[in-house]
């Protein structure tokens, strides 16, 4: 087990620009379809919750970048809001929005730390969504247009950049369940958003081929599908479900093709691509992020529409405060299908972490978060197995730094490896956040008696 961390292994945390910055209109910022979500009386979520102060990143980023210092950080991993930098989504480009970036950017290389942008993590600039946003066509050249001001202005500083964070989840919670921004119930508009999210993931690499020095890539959630038995009904619903939710994106960006069981999937939503959507999309990237959160047992049913599959959960298994079985060999099983299929490409773990309920801390003591910090030790030591089987795992990005608004489940819903208070926005590091700080320093030699420190505490 384990121990298998290669020199140069790089251990970071992620956040995304909505959930944590807060201020989105500051500064010239237009707004972005998750203000206008987290605004709409009809839209919003449960709770009410909105991004307008999140975790003041925004306006403490500078303390911030000190607290990722003080933890060991290598890595930063965080994305850019398009619409602080294109307000109107194309077009003008508003300098106040580039020079937070910038900043930003900065610090993190001062401070030693890599800096990790992506350019799309779900906040797509109102004005475009007002010109039918992912259902338009012409979004792979807003797209472009948009990597291009962002590749000019810092591919000096940065070194690797990823295009989309989790195409699944933009076109299935936007625009198939309605979940997410901009809300969506469209089986149609969900076909047609998620081949315009691989067509404008491809022009941004094309964009930086002509501009770029550097590496590019993009980031999938990957959710390996389990079948509930043999019987011929749940592995055919297995593996529609894997197409939907995994090989849907990653076989065009990768293969140029389209996983056949789409057809059956969206029935007369499917439309097939033409070669050129195909042959954009398909462009070589120079890494692939991959988010892991847990695995799905998948069984046939009748009644399951649109995909006549459903998850069987595991009675008996943990489970998070977001419902996710906690299973990490699927992680190691993830990365090894991941090589198998799409051949050997360098892999970062982009975003892989736990909410939990976290226990109050009494005074002076760390919050002990003792699920995340057994959750983190187990996956960290499942990518040690990948990385040992020969699988070119480069990178291990712990979703997240911080507590954050965790989408339409609000605030309530805690990842951080460190606590906000969102009274004071005070940040304190968990018992996690000490871990994997001794993980870093150790190379990743320090997962497996904490581990066991923790099954045993
Ligand atoms: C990711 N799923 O979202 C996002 O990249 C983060 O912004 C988010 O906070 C984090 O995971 C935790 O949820 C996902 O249903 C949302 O499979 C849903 C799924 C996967 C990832």
């Amino acid at each position: 087990m384990s121990g298998a961390f290669p020199e140069g292994f790089l251990w970071g945390a992620a956040t995304a620009a909505y959930q944590v910055e807060g201020s989105p209109l500051a500064d010239g910022a237009g707004t972005s379809i998750w203000h206008r979500f987290t605004h709409d009386p009809r839209l919003m979520i449960a709770s009410g919750d909105t991004g307008d102060v999140a975790c003041d990143h925004y306006n403490r980023m500078e303390s911030d970048v000190d607290l990722m210092k003080r933890l060991g950080l290598q890595a930063y991993r965080f994305s850019i809001s398009w619409s602080r930098i294109l307000p109107g989504g194309t077009g003008r480009v508003n300098q106040a929005g580039l020079d937070f970036y910038r900043r930003l950017v900065d610090r993190l290389n001062d401070a030693g730390i890599m800096p990790l942008p992506t350019l799309y993590h779900w906040d797509l600039p109102a004005a475009l969504d007002d010109r039918g946003g992912w259902l338009n066509r012409d979004i792979a050249e807003w797209f472009g247009e948009y990597a291009a001001v962002m590749y000019r202005a810092l591919d000096g500083e940065v070194r690797r950049w990823a295009t989309l964070n989790e195409p699944w989840v933009v076109a299935d919670g936007g625009y198939l369940n309605g979940v997410l921004a901009p809300g969506h119930r469209s089986i149609f508009e969900c076909a047609i958003a998620s081949r315009n999210l691989m067509r404008a993931h491809g022009r941004a690499v094309q964009v930086y081929r002509e501009l770029g020095r550097h590496e590019v890539g993009v980031v999938f959630n990957i959710e390996p599908k389990y079948p509930a038995s043999d019987s011929a009904e749940d592995l055919a619903a297995t593996a529609r479900a894997d197409a939907y939710m995994n090989r849907q994106y990653a076989d065009p960006a990768l293969l140029g093709t389209c996983p056949p069981e789409l057809r059956e999937v969206y029935g007369e939503a499917w439309e097939d691509w033409s070669q050129d959507d195909l042959a954009l999309a398909c462009q070589p990237v120079d890494f692939v992020g991959i988010n892991y959160y847990t695995r799905s047992v998948v069984r046939a049913s009748d009644t399951a529409w649109p995909f006549y599959a459903e998850p069987v959960v595991q009675e008996g298994a943990q489970h998070t405060e977001t419902d996710w079985e906690v299973f990490p060999e699927a992680m190691t099983r993830t990365l090894l299908w991941f090589r198998e299929r799409y051949g050997d490409i360098p892999l970062y773990i982009m975003e892989n972490g736990a909410a939990f309920a976290d226990p109050a801390s009494s005074a002076g003591a760390l919050i002990a978060d003792d699920h995340r910090c057994r959750y983190l030790a187990d996956h960290i030591a499942a990518v040690g197995d990948a990385i040992a089987a020969g699988v070119d795992v480069r990178g291990y990005m712990v979703w997240s730094l911080f507590d954050n608004l965790e989408w339409a489940l609000g605030y309530a819903k805690r990842f951080g490896i460190v606590h906000v208070d969102y009274e004071t926005l005070e940040r304190t590091p968990k018992k996690s956040a000490d871990l994997y700080r001794r993980i870093i320093e150790s190379n990743g030699t320090a997962v497996a008696g904490a581990a066991t420190e923790d099954a045993a505490s």
